[in-house]
């Protein structure tokens, strides 16, 4: 028997949820346009369309959010928050944003120009977005064992670094402002990047004159994963992982939405002075004076506690065990998922799930509409909608090599019984997999089309 993890906390308060009928289901969903973004929450009994903004917070986040500052310039929180992020990232300036896409939008908008390129192991969507908005190419360079899901391999989110020397060669250190490294690999299923890679890409990109910037939103378990599966790393602890991980790196976006355990929030940090001073005449212009960076003194101390709390290894254990409990469970019921398990989501295989449905009539999207349909589970395509590309000269799609629905868990907010039923429920839809039919768009906006899409069932 698989035995789900303890929770190293116990529950205050309590958001009650409310279960709906399959009917009503059906009328919401077709409604909504069978986009599950479109769907109001209260219509959702399990909500893992993203582990986003959604974690619940401790009794020290909350009493921190008391002693908020709301100074419009130099809140105590922000220097509270400064000394969380020199001792665990190491980097000397930092700017809070709203989240984390509004970091990005702030380095690449002061560092990138048309026809540069950024290469990665993946860009998440809103990066690759940021950067192609301004004329830009994200470039994805994860080792092949990364676009296989059914590969083991304990760092599946690592960049590919002799296609990243390649990479140089070809397009020349010039058309590369910056290289990234997402920890851990969200768009690969969660995945994680070893220290040592981390490393060896630092050393290729500084070799080359080029910095490198993390995506750091998920770097608590991406340390953690660090210290279970990377051998020389067994006996350090999460925060000499992460200082190690920062030490390599020029600076950093993050999204504290999720490994900073908010609702709300973001940074961008880095070490050069000089960057640091443009970067904050855009900040003063898009999000706000550098002390508070669109966000409340109050959101400034949650992020300065958060940051610690994911870091702590009972919260870690349990954590990644919650994930990893309710990925056993779906394999123990036969039902096809990206493996190993990721971080902070499970990813089933939607293309070994509904073979019977071609990638351009959308497999993910039917399994996600599914899911809801018969068990009100909201989760996110990541698959043709999301990732499918237009061939520039051609015209001609290019489809994606994973087809996944991410069941994204949110911090602290799901038992292990809510586990037990969202595995019960894939394994209902599962059975009855060949009456799930495709679909396609009827509307799509040009950029992040997955957000606002409409979709209809073929029959
Ligand atoms: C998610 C959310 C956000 C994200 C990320 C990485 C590796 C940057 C950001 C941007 C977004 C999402 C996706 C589907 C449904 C809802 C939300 N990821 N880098 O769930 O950060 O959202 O704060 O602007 O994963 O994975 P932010």
């Amino acid at each position: 028997m698989i035995r789900p993890p303890i929770e190293p906390f116990r529950i205050k308060v309590v958001e009650p949820v409310r279960m709906t009928t399959e009917d009503e289901r059906r009328s919401i969903i077709a409604k909504a346009g069978y986009n599950l973004f479109r769907v109001r929450a209260e219509d959702i009994y399990i909500d893992l369309l993203t582990d986003s903004g959604t974690s619940a917070m401790s009794d020290r986040q909350w009493s921190g959010m008391m002693i908020g500052d709301e100074s419009y310039a130099g809140c105590r929180n922000f220097y509270s928050l400064e000394e969380s992020i020199r001792k665990i990232y190491g980097f000397p300036y930092f700017v809070p944003t709203h989240q984390g896409r509004a970091a990005e939008h702030i380095l690449f908008a002061t560092m990138l120009k048309p026809g540069d390129y950024v290469p990665s192991n993946m860009h998440f969507d809103t990066t690759r977005a940021n950067i192609e908005s301004l004329g830009a190419h994200a470039v994805d360079m994860v080792i092949p064992e990364g676009l296989d899901p059914q590969t083991i391999h304990p760092f599946k989110g690592n960049v590919d670094v002799a296609r990243l020397e390649a990479f140089i060669r070809e397009v020349g250190k010039d058309r590369i402002p910056l290289g990234m490294v997402t920890i851990t690999n969200n768009n690969g299923g969660g995945q994680p990047v070893s220290l040592e890679n981390i490393r060896q890409v630092s050393e290729v990109l500084h070799r080359n004159g080029i910095p490198l910037f993390i995506d750091a939103c998920r770097y608590a378990e991406n340390a953690y994963f660090i210290q279970q599966r990377e051998e020389s790393q067994a006996g350090r602890t999460t925060l000499e992982i992460a200082n190690e991980t920062f030490s390599y790196a020029d600076g950093c976006t993050m999204s504290a939405k999720k490994d900073a355990l908010v609702n709300i929030g973001g940074f961008l940090a880095m070490r050069d002075p000089a960057l640091y001073e443009r970067i904050c005449q855009r900040l003063i212009l898009w999000e706000g004076f550098p002390t508070y960076g669109g966000l409340a003194g109050r959101d400034l101390e949650a992020i300065a506690r958060g940051l610690w709390e994911a870091l702590d290894e009972n919260y870690l254990a349990y954590r990644i065990g919650q994930v990893g409990y309710l990925g056993a469970r779906l394999k123990e019921l036969g039902i096809p998922l990206l493996e190993p398990v990721g971080g902070h989501a499970v990813y089933l295989d939607a293309k070994r799930f509904l073979p019977h449905i071609p990638q351009e009539h959308l497999p993910a999207q039917a399994l996600a509409v599914e899911l809801y349909t018969a068990g009100s589970i909201r989760t996110v395509e990541i698959g043709t909608v999301m990732n499918a590309r237009q061939d520039p000269q051609t015209g001609e799609t290019i489809y994606p090599a994973l087809e996944l629905v991410r069941m994204a868990i949110p911090r602290r907010v799901y038992t292990n019984t809510h586990m037990d039923y969202i595995a019960e429920t894939t394994a209902r839809v599962y059975e009855q997999r060949e009456k799930t039919g495709g679909y396609k768009i009827v509307y799509e906006p040009p950029f992040l089309r997955h957000f606002t899409a409409r979709f209809a069932a073929l029959d």
